[in-house]
């Protein structure tokens, strides 16, 4: 049945909701359709989630995430279609790729998101779905598809944040991941009694830069040493020239000031000043009495050279991951009310990442690239009674995917133009024969911030075969086998030539699969940021 065949059936059944059908005599599978809370983070890296990384679950745990996934399904490669937040929040809403949704960069010269266009959340809207979008959006035009939305202006601010609703501006006294929670859970308190059922989108700004610990997670790590990547010092001797002329390495990009709060007495960049200046005076008392003595320290140590790495990294892990901590602590505070509320039976909980990030590996931070740690993301999904606790997935699932795993989950029709395909029977466990073993990818923002070319590829559980493109022409293969860091570019290896040439016909087959022309990877131009 078509949505809105289901949605004219809907109404013209007067009371009957969805999750009325069955007491209206109709026959019908879904006799309840489950709630969704869809949980995202930006930037969270997935090697920061404890269920991923056994290293990490020592120093850094995030108990309530991996609580997720303990009961119910951790997806082990949820890849994104272009590793960058607006086009990646873009796809999850359209389930198409960007050159099809038309936002591909988040900057981008034909203006915002065209909010007019087909999204889930409109189409559970219209299938009798209470709706509602809380966080951060950063994609421009204001939401559409939701009865409720109180979201983040652009990127948004840690301390004290500004909201934007329906009604217009205002500002919040707090820290954002807390504020972003209470607002959920009131939403989630407010309408409990409604008959429909629901899909909230509860999206934070954390752990994105700069990274800026809440009051309560301030000095949560101190005293604790972070393990180091074993490629912190990667020279690129095996990549091609994106992976050597970018600029985001925690050496030469990331900021003593801004970044790592390194300041002295009256200095620090623009954002530094923003940070400071939105703290009222007892934030900014909590805030001095951690940074301060890291500050002297760090004039009394002076390190320099790779020892200025080293310390850098350490910091940047501090301070990434205490903003998770209320992240983690968040998910805990919606998954006790779920229960206590009673509504946890019948409700799926998804926690993902607008995209990976990276920690170090080959001495970066930030994304962008098709390299494992920003091409995949986190993705760990619970619904009771249908996901087997404590179930992995292998399969090459995408952000793409989410559209009409919800739409599906909600026992509503496929609209026939996404991109994706519903999970739905990854979750119950079985096997999909026709389940995708190659993914494609296409990042377009440059000329930009972190100056990361432009490049399009291939992803199987294997290989990996990408393009980099437009001031440049190179093809880079890896084998994540052979060589799991990606440090390796193989393309031309003899030993790789029946790999490179199945590669190159089944990239081209994507690409007309999903109607991507050469031309779209010149047409799709961002605007040049500072
Ligand atoms: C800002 C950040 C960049 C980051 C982009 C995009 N600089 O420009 O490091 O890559 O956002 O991030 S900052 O100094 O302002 O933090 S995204 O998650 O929104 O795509
Ligand atoms: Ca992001």
């Amino acid at each position: 049945m078509k949505n809105k065949q289901k949605s004219a059936l809907t109404k013209s059944l007067g009371l009957c909701s969805l999750g009325l059908l069955a007491s209206c005599g109709l026959q019908t599978e879904e006799i309840a359709p489950p709630n969704i809370i869809f949980i995202m983070s930006d930037d969270h890296a997935w090697q920061a989630v404890s269920a991923y990384n056994e290293r990490l679950s020592e120093v850094a745990p995030t108990p309530h995430i991996d609580r997720i996934a303990a009961e119910g399904m951790r997806f082990d490669r949820c890849l994104v279609t272009n590793s960058i937040c607006g086009p990646s929040r873009a796809a999850i809403l359209t389930g198409k790729y960007s050159h099809m949704n038309d936002y591909a960069a988040n900057v981008y010269v034909s203006g915002n998101f065209d909010g007019s266009q087909q999204t889930f959340p409109k189409l559970l809207q219209e299938g009798g779905y209470q709706t509602a979008m809380i966080g951060k959006w950063h994609l421009g035009s204001d939401p559409t598809g939701f009865d409720h939305w109180d979201i983040l202006p652009g990127q948004g601010h840690y301390y004290n944040p500004t909201f934007i609703n329906k009604d217009g501006t205002y500002d919040m006294h707090g820290y954002v991941s807390d504020i972003i929670t209470d607002k959920t859970i009131e939403w989630l308190k407010q309408r409990k009694d409604d008959p429909e059922p629901f899909m909230v989108m509860m999206h934070h700004k954390a752990p994105h830069r700069e990274w800026e610990p809440g009051p309560k997670y301030l000095d949560f790590f101190k005293g604790v040493e972070f393990p180091e990547p074993h490629n912190l010092f990667d020279d690129y001797s095996g990549m091609g020239a994106a992976a050597r002329e970018q600029d985001m390495t925690i050496e030469h990009t990331m900021r003593l000031d801004a970044d790592l709060k390194m300041w002295g007495p009256g200095a620090g960049g623009g954002p530094y000043q923003r940070t400071i200046a939105r703290m009222d005076e007892e934030q900014r008392q909590l805030w001095d009495r951690t940074y301060e003595p890291i500050r002297e320290e760090f004039e009394r140590l002076d390190p320099q050279g790779k020892d200025l790495v080293r310390w850098k990294y350490q910091r940047y892990m501090y301070d990434y991951l205490a903003t998770i901590q209320s992240v983690d602590e968040s998910v805990g505070r919606i998954l006790d009310y779920l229960k206590e509320s009673g509504m946890d039976e019948n409700t799926i909980v998804v926690y993902t990442s607008d995209q990976g990030f990276y920690l170090g590996e080959h001495g970066w931070f930030d994304k962008r690239f098709m390299y494992e740690e920003s091409y995949r993301t986190p993705l760990v999904i619970k619904w009771p009674g249908k996901i087997r606790p404590g179930s992995v997935n292998t399969d090459i699932v995408s952000n793409l995917d989410f559209a009409q795993t919800f739409l599906d989950a909600a026992g509503l029709a496929d609209p026939e133009d996404m991109q994706g395909r519903s999970m739905l029977p990854l979750l119950r466990g079985e096997t999909d024969e026709g389940w995708r073993t190659a993914h494609y990818y296409h990042y377009y923002e440059y000329p930009a911030v972190h100056s990361v070319k432009r490049h399009y590829g291939i992803a199987t559980d294997r290989y990996k075969l990408m393009h980099f493109y437009y001031d440049i022409d190179e093809w880079e293969l890896y084998d994540l086998v052979a060589d799991p860091h990606e440090m390796q570019n193989f393309y031309n290896d003899p030993g790789y030539a029946s790999v490179q040439e199945e590669l190159h016909v089944r990239l081209d087959e994507l690409r007309e699969k999903y109607g991507e022309s050469a031309e779209d990877s010149f047409r799709l131009i961002p605007v040049q940021q500072n």
